[in-house]
């Protein structure tokens, strides 16, 4: 059975590589509607060798025959438009932080718990990008090893913030002042990604604490940094995971390397940005036991951030939908 499948937010960056992506998907689009905000209206978008006219976003533009849609705007939009479309029981992915944290809507990395899903969820948040590649890693973790606790230092590129990220790299490389960072990003670390809290955590450290407790259904102990950094695209995430039984290496490694998604790299070599860019898997390295605590392993993980942090995770959900719920 073919799928109708919108992308909402088509100009941004995590529309433009959702389109990419569902050219590359299993999921058999009949029909793609993309929608952006009337600007972009009456804009050509390829698909698959066809043609298609951007569509201008309003209440009425899920009257269109869509099964699947695709979020890839801002929270306050999100909120308003995926009560519309699922009203209309169509799928809404939404890439947005809107849902994420409401009890009853599920929050998915389909390697990791996808059986959370239920054929009337017709609202799945897709979770951070920083926390999708670190929840891949920590689930074979806590499946052998039961997790106590996490301590996350992020090493964060600057796509994440879109164009306005990557822009600021670049205006800064040249010795100008930033327009979206709070200091300048060139040649620099920045450690505040999104606004600071009363309890002096930012909201992108919440945002990585408590989607992993979610994701993972279980209430691990979770602190985390995270850093912007002169990057435009790969997402770093170092990892301290504190267990109740003892590491052991061996065991973890082999489970990474049964895991498709995972790319594992040996003892003497590790991932970089320039290696996950591109890339859809979760790449891994420098896997060690901590010195002092045979309970507490150390590991690095870097993906693409736009890719696997973003639109290809939200696109495995959707194929997922459609293989358990569509067929
Ligand atoms: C960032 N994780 O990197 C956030 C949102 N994509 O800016």
């Amino acid at each position: 059975k073919k799928v109708n499948v919108g992308i909402v937010g088509i100009t941004g960056l995590v529309g433009q590589t959702l389109l990419e992506i569902l050219e590359q998907s299993s999921l058999p689009v009949d029909t793609l509607y993309v929608y952006a905000s009337s600007r972009s209206k009456g804009k050509e978008v390829a698909f698959k060798g066809q043609t298609i006219i951007i569509k201008e976003l309003n209440e009425d533009s899920f009257n269109d025959p869509l099964d699947i849609v695709f979020f890839a705007i801002e929270s306050d939009l999100a909120l308003k438009y995926a009560k519309i479309a699922s009203s209309k029981k169509i799928y809404v992915v939404d890439n947005s932080s809107a849902h994420r944290m409401i009890e009853h809507i599920p929050l998915v990395v389909p390697e990791v718990n996808s059986h959370v899903l239920k054929s009337s969820d017709y609202i799945v948040a897709n979770p951070n990008c920083s926390t999708i590649q670190s929840v891949v890693a920590l689930h074979t973790v806590h499946q052998l090893f039961n997790l106590v606790d996490v301590d996350y230092s992020t090493y964060q590129a600057v796509s994440g913030s879109g164009v306005n990220g990557i822009e600021d790299l670049e205006r800064t490389s040249q010795g100008l002042e930033p327009n979206f960072y709070p200091k300048t990003i060139y040649n620099n670390v920045i450690p505040q990604i999104d606004q600071f809290l009363e309890n002096g955590y930012t909201k992108e450290e919440m945002k990585m604490i408590l989607e992993t407790q979610k994701i993972l259904a279980s209430k691990i102990n979770i602190t985390a940094t995270t850093v912007r950094v002169p990057v435009k695209v790969g997402h770093s995430v170092q990892i301290k995971a504190t267990t109740k039984e003892n590491i052991d290496l061996d065991k973890l490694k082999n489970a990474y390397g049964k895991i498709d998604e995972v790319k594992l790299y040996p003892s003497n070599d590790y991932p970089t940005p320039l290696d996950a860019s591109g890339s859809n898997l979760v790449h891994i390295g420098r896997i060690r036991t901590d010195l002092n605590y045979p309970n507490k392993v150390l590991l690095w993980t870097v993906a693409d951030n736009v890719r696997k942090g973003a639109a290809l995770n939200a696109v495995q959900i959707g194929e997922y939908i459609y293989k358990e719920f569509i067929k």
